[in-house]
């Protein structure tokens, strides 16, 4: 059994003064950091989207941020423009230890599709290649930490779960958007997937 560390989109933009800031996202970068030597992987997340994004309300005249709206895929929030490729915003934050890091996943970078999911893009069929590296590396539990614990958080660990990984969610180094009860739903819905909420 080997175990990896799933770290989700600790980036500027989700932490106070980025544009799709979640409160207190920066809070939990030291526990992070001080969680990661404990397993066989550590894996970081980084929401990776091109300008003009479907998912951004901008992209949508006459579209308000945190609207919703149908997408071929499905319902989608329509956030505010956030992590642009190679901008500041998508980058990590800075106390984030990085060097720990054996892989950084990408994901959102499909113009017409979101990427809530480290694993699966929003149609819940285009993979982003992570149970590939994981299965190769025999690992087999997943530890997720991260934002926002009630989108890509949430996301990530009930795909996880679907494909046969054992997941925990580390609560205590989550931070959510809550969004329209989304947190309480997101809840909900991790501990009806059979998925360890810790503390
Ligand atoms: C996220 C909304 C849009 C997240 C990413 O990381 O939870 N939320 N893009
Ligand atoms: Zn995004």
């Amino acid at each position: 059994m080997s175990k990896a560390l799933i770290v989700i989109d600790v980036q500027n933009d989700f932490c106070p003064g980025g544009a799709l800031a979640v409160p207190e996202g920066d809070q939990i970068v030291p526990a992070i950091n001080a969680m990661m030597g404990d397993f066989d992987a550590v894996i970081l997340t980084q929401d990776w989207h091109p300008k003009g994004h479907s998912s951004f309300a901008s992209s949508h005249p006459g579209q308000a941020p945190m609207s919703l709206i149908n997408m071929d895929y499905g319902p989608q929030v329509l956030w505010p423009d956030h992590c642009i490729q190679g901008s500041q915003g998508a980058a990590f934050h800075d106390a984030l230890n990085t060097t720990q890091a054996d892989l950084i996943i990408r994901k959102g970078y499909n113009p017409a599709i979101d990427s809530y999911s480290a694993f699966f893009e929003n149609d819940q069929n285009t993979p982003t290649g992570l149970e590939g590296y994981l299965r190769t590396r025999s690992i087999t539990d997943l530890t997720m930490v991260g934002l926002a614990t009630d989108f890509c958080v949430n996301f990530s660990a009930q795909d996880a779960t679907k494909l046969g990984f054992s997941v925990t969610v580390q609560m205590d180094n989550c931070r959510a958007i809550d969004f329209d009860n989304s947190l309480a739903a997101a809840k909900t819905a991790m501990l009806n997937a059979g998925i360890t909420l810790a503390e």
